[in-house]
């Protein structure tokens, strides 16, 4: 059976006397694509708006297996453990495929899934990364407006979801993992442009050695690179001998004290950004459903045959659009 939504107003009530299940209830909300709730959402949005802004956002990033998760679950207990509240969500474009991988991380974050002052949030399984990221941004709206004091995004890095992340956080971290085939070659190049720390993984038994020469090799490498402003580092951590995550917190937030005015200047760009990226995908919404996909075919067999150039083809189906 399906349960009806929430009112607007028992949203805002949920908000105010920071219910759980109503921040759970909100996200599904955003992620509904029926119109309805859709209309609703971004009424609730428009409304929480000024509340929002005031968590640390932070991505993190990964291939898989790396440790993403046994990193939130050490971090995540030790942001609580200095009495921070943090909320936890995924950009997984990839879990449709794969039946939701967040669930099975969830056992990896046994400690924080049950931490009162910690919010986990499944990651939702989109058909386009620019739907699974939007919804994303809108639930990060809604855990900073019901007051959530870290927002952490954790995306495995397949495909541009790295770069979703990144563009939707202030601190864009990426976990790698020695003599995993995860070396300097590994990383994406624009993606080492995009990071503002790099954590190396797994840094307990045996690994020592090629730690320190990984640590070597990313700060080279990051340091050719010459950020303006805020110079990434490299650290080392452990999951689970819970090391190094003192270190990677006093970093983040001589960041935030000393970025103050880059990070607001990186909000607003970034919510331009959105902007013009919703505006780009309703366009396209709109011209395929005007257009119809049968159009958009037939002048696709066209091109592939040589019976028009692309050019042509590109005005033919606009002129269709705007009839
Ligand atoms: N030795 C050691 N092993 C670790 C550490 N962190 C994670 N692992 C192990 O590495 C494996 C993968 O860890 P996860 O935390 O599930 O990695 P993930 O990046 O979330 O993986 P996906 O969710 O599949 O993308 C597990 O077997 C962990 O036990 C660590 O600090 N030290
Ligand atoms: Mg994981």
């Amino acid at each position: 059976m399906k349960r009806t939504t929430l009112s607007l107003d028992e949203f805002l009530e949920g908000f105010k006397t920071k219910n759980r299940s109503v921040l759970a209830r909100a996200i599904t909300l955003v992620e509904s694509e029926n119109p309805e709730h859709q209309a609703l959402a971004q009424e609730l949005l428009q409304k929480i708006l000024p509340a929002t802004g005031k968590s640390k956002r932070i991505g993190i990033s990964g291939t898989p297996g790396v440790g993403k998760s046994s990193f939130i679950e050490t971090f995540g207990k030790f942001l609580t453990a200095e009495d921070l509240t943090v909320a936890v969500l995924a950009v997984d474009p990839t879990s449709k495929v794969t039946g939701g991988s967040i669930l099975g991380d969830k056992t990896r974050m046994n400690e924080l899934a049950i931490d009162p002052k910690a919010f986990i949030r499944p990651s939702p399984s989109g058909e386009t990364l620019g739907g699974v990221s939007r919804r994303t941004r809108e639930a990060m709206l809604l855990c900073e407006a019901f007051g959530f004091d870290i927002v952490l995004i954790e995306t495995v890095g397949v495909g541009q979801s790295e770069v979703s992340v990144a563009e939707m956080t202030d601190f864009f971290m990426m976990l790698l993992q020695p003599g995993s085939g995860d070396d300097l070659q590994g990383i994406k190049r624009g993606i080492l442009e995009l990071v503002d720390m790099v954590v190396v993984t797994k840094d307990d038994g045996d690994n020592k050695l090629l730690i320190q020469k990984a640590r070597h090799d990313y700060e080279q490498a990051l340091h050719i690179l010459r950020h303006e402003g805020w110079t990434p580092r490299v650290r080392t951590c452990s999951a689970i001998e819970k090391t190094g995550i003192d270190t990677i917190w006093s970093d983040i937030n001589h960041f935030y004290d000393d970025q103050d005015n880059q990070i607001k200047n990186k909000r607003q760009s970034q919510l331009i950004q959105w902007m013009d990226q919703l505006v780009k995908d309703s366009l396209i919404q709109n011209f395929m459903s005007a257009v119809g996909i049968d159009q958009i075919n037939k002048f696709r067999e066209h091109v592939k045959s040589g019976k028009i150039t692309p050019y042509q083809a590109s005005q033919e189906l606009l002129k269709l659009f705007t009839k």
